[in-house]
């Protein structure tokens, strides 16, 4: 296999489980050097990233934090010299009923998925901005920008809210060819939707759905982080890929 990423510097966010970690597991196999920022350690889970990708940057902390993104960029820079691509991907996702949903349910969702997802992509565009020789961000966003969700509606607005802002930096980062770009992935097994997709009656609808009949891997995100990431993608920027089995358009 080619790898597209020879020596490129990448940082991810959420990097410990799901589709973060197999983009990080992902870009390792292209060749790149690889950073994460993680949340909780849980199950050694660290320790078993750490044997896939021996030269590894972990950094403990808090997405919604904006100083956890300053001392992130700042360890990625002491390892490594300098900064490529940065995946904004952490968030979360709880099921909430909307009439009875707390303030701080809510609150908690912005907080992570946008705030995390503004703080984030903040601080790697000004590194890429002092290295004056461009770079990708990428903006982990959903299907779920596009289409509404029962028990989603603390979510979705976060999803379409990362769209917007990979929008707006591609166009305020342009002139530093620094290129922003959002990717959605569809319906993925990880631990968000475990307990939703343990419903039979809702995985069957759900797989229903998908022309591709099957739900996602976390592992199917990588091809098109790759490309984004890369020297392939070098003229897009401001645009959204996709990556969900043929879930949205799929309307009869
Ligand atoms: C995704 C999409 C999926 C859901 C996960 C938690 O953005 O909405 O359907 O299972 O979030």
């Amino acid at each position: 296999m080619s790898r597209l990423l020879e020596g490129k510097v990448v940082c991810i966010t959420g990097g410990l489980a799901g589709i973060g970690r197999a983009l990080a597991v992902g870009f390792h196999n292209h060749g790149a050097h690889v950073a994460i920022n993680y949340r909780s350690n849980k199950n050694n889970a660290l320790l078993e990233l750490q044997k896939e990708i021996p030269d590894l940057l972990s950094v403990q902390g808090d997405i919604s934090d904006p100083k956890t993104s300053d001392e992130l960029i700042s360890a990625v820079v002491a390892k490594f010299g300098h900064l490529d691509s940065f995946i904004s991907n952490a968030g979360i996702c709880e099921f909430t009923e909307f009439p009875e949903m707390e303030p701080q349910v809510f609150q908690k969702h912005v907080n992570i998925n946008l705030g995390g997802a503004f703080y984030s992509t903040q601080a790697a565009a000004k590194q890429l901005k002092k290295q004056g020789s461009g770079g990708s961000i990428i903006g982990v966003a959903s299907v779920s920008a596009k289409v509404g969700g029962k028990g989603q509606v603390a979510y979705t607005p976060t999803k379409a809210g990362i769209v917007s802002l990979m929008q707006s930096e591609a166009v305020t980062l342009g002139e530093f060819g620094i290129r922003c770009n959002s990717l959605l992935p569809g319906t993925i097994e990880t631990k968000l939707n475990k307990e939703d997709l343990s419903n039979e009656e809702k995985r069957k609808y759900m797989v229903s759905r998908i022309p591709l009949g099957r739900l996602g891997k976390p592992e199917d995100l990588v091809g098109a982080a790759v490309f984004l990431a890369s020297d392939l993608s070098l003229y897009v920027t401001g645009a959204e890929i996709l990556v969900d089995g043929g879930a949205l358009v799929n309307f009869q």
